[in-house]
């Protein structure tokens, strides 16, 4: 194939003299204006990608929970996971090459990667709500089109939709149908199978405050409610009818600054939760009776999740292998529980969901959260054939009936990725079926009081990090520093490492009060200029 057609086209999306982006832990992110040539450029990347895999690829417009006049853009590799580590460097270097060498740098990724470019290719786009992401996934299009791809735009979906449409499709529909209204009754009869026992006991209604960052999560929960069992009450909060998008609200607002949303009233004792601004993150929180607001984390939905999917494994008798991967971020009280009172592996790994994606696969059951919120749960093929199998054909009442919860619940995850919607449900299905209110849930451990900085430097490279990013071993003497502050607190931890997504250096501290805590993430913010 030549690429003549690709050069005329590119002409329309230039790339602004000077700017470089690299392919981070979330795909490409930077001001929306910035954008529009690396838009048209993955989908042409997409194209070849596509057509080396044999298999349909997703590209996904959306900055997630960063300001509304940002935006970015990530590939979705052929069972819903995130783009091969050879293939962003691949982006890289695409986005990054001047005009009259973007053909160049094509040919050469085809060269390498063996591409044939007369296989045909297949692309699914998404986008969230952003005012800048129609034009923008316009330009991944036009890339497509140049190298004459077929696509699917969806046009507006949460990026866990976007994820779960790929791996449908590439699997031939035995991951579900690769539609909106698949997706929603996929995830509503396990719903309504799952909490049938419970809500027919005859509780009243479980009320939900849900803030959905005035982003994507909002039109999309309001299009599957009427799905679910009328015992759930979901009150939509922050739909982007007002606001804008992320502005004081949304899962990492929440998280980061240990407070309430903003355009959510909250009375005491009520449940609510915040997805983030393309749906993928999920925190819980509450005040309490004083007026105390107390935060439900990634750590603590994944220690929820692990004591149902334990309690599941000994109703069904089955010895599988359940392990639970967290980042240096995690809360060290749930380490500490997972471990000590769970009997749960716990593994640390680099920050960035592929990472904990990858580590998940070695169990049978795989849990990951990242402390944010983004998070889910892997089954094995092995494990999940096993509990169909005993769900379809167990001889013993008490032990089929548990294997059918069981499945629902594998059918209620999205193990494609994080998803803010199949993880409320799964949140709200547990906690109605153990009975649980939201302070008992928080009650399960305590976490140590932490906070987490943003550091501005001149270059954030020159940090460098080993050990799951829980040690600086660059530039010389930073750690030895570290350890001397960590040295003056109880039960203190702390550690520094480059975002990956913005133009910061990342500080975390945590010790046994909220003002040792904070003087202590202060004085490693000191100590990284
Ligand atoms: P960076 O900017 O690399 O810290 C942030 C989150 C990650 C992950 C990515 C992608 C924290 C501390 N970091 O990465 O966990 O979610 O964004 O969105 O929350
Ligand atoms: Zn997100």
């Amino acid at each position: 194939m030549d690429f003549e057609a690709v050069g005329k086209c590119s002409a329309l999306h230039p790339k602004p003299a000077g700017l470089s982006l690299q392919y981070g832990t979330a795909g490409f992110r930077t001001k929306a204006e910035q954008l529009n040539h690396v838009m048209y450029r993955m989908g042409l990347l997409s194209v070849l990608r596509s057509k080396q895999t044999k298999s349909t690829i997703g590209v996904m417009v959306t900055a997630s929970h960063n300001p509304e006049e940002d935006n970015g853009v990530k590939l979705v590799d052929p069972l819903g996971e995130m783009l091969n580590p050879s293939w962003e460097e691949y982006a890289t270097h695409l986005a990054n090459a001047e005009e009259q060498e973007v053909q160049r740098v094509l040919a050469e990724i085809c060269q390498k990667e063996a591409v044939s470019l007369h296989q045909q290719a297949s692309v699914f786009i998404g986008r969230d709500t952003r005012p800048s992401s129609e034009k923008l996934s316009q330009s991944v299009i036009d890339g497509i089109s140049a190298l004459r791809g077929q696509y699917h735009d969806y046009g507006l979906l949460t990026t866990p939709q976007l994820h779960y449409m790929v791996c449908c499709q590439n699997t031939q529909g035995r991951y579900g149908k690769a539609t909106l209204e698949g997706y929603y009754n996929k995830l509503s009869k396990a719903f309504v199978e799952l909490t049938k026992q419970a809500f027919n006991s005859g509780e009243g209604q479980r009320c939900l405050k849900v803030d959905c960052a005035n982003g994507i999560g909002a039109l999309k929960l309001k299009e599957m409610e009427h799905n679910l069992p009328r015992q759930l009450s979901i009150h939509i909060y922050n739909d982007g009818s007002k606001e804008k998008l992320n502005h004081m609200c949304g899962a990492d607002f929440v998280k980061v600054h240990q407070k309430p949303p903003l355009g959510l009233e909250m009375k005491p004792n009520e449940r609510c939760c915040s997805f983030d601004g393309d749906a993928d993150r999920i925190v819980y929180y509450y005040t309490d009776a004083a007026g105390h607001f107390h935060l439900i984390d990634g750590d603590k939905i994944a220690t929820l999740i692990s004591i149902f999917l334990k309690e599941s494994l000994v109703k069904v008798e089955q010895k599988l292998v359940m392990g639970v991967v967290q980042t240096a971020y995690a809360n060290g009280n749930s380490t500490r529980y997972l471990e000590e009172t769970m009997k749960v592996p716990v593994h640390c790994v680099k920050t960035g969901v592929k990472h904990l994606h990858h580590k998940a696969q070695e169990f049978d059951i795989g849990v990951y959260f990242e402390a944010n919120g983004h998070g889910t749960v892997l089954f094995s093929k092995a494990a999940e054939e096993k509990i169909r199998h005993l769900a379809k054909e167990g001889k013993d009442n008490k032990k089929r009936e548990a294997a059918k919860m069981f499945e629902n619940t594998i059918d209620l995850i999205n193990q494609t990725v994080g998803d803010a919607i199949s993880d409320m449900l799964v949140i709200e299905a547990i906690l109605a079926l153990k009975g649980l209110t939201v302070q008992e849930w928080d009650a399960i451990y305590t976490d140590l009081p932490n906070r987490q900085l943003k550091v501005k430097v001149a270059d954030r490279r020159v940090i460098d990090t080993a050990d799951a990013e829980r040690r600086a071993v660059s530039p010389p003497g930073l750690q030895e520093k570290i350890d001397d502050l960590v040295k003056k607190y109880r039960l203190s931890r702390a550690f520094v490492r480059p975002s990956g997504t913005e133009d910061v250096v990342r500080v975390y501290a945590e010790a046994d009060t909220q003002e040792n805590a904070d003087a202590l993430a202060h004085e490693v913010s000191l100590a990284v200029y």
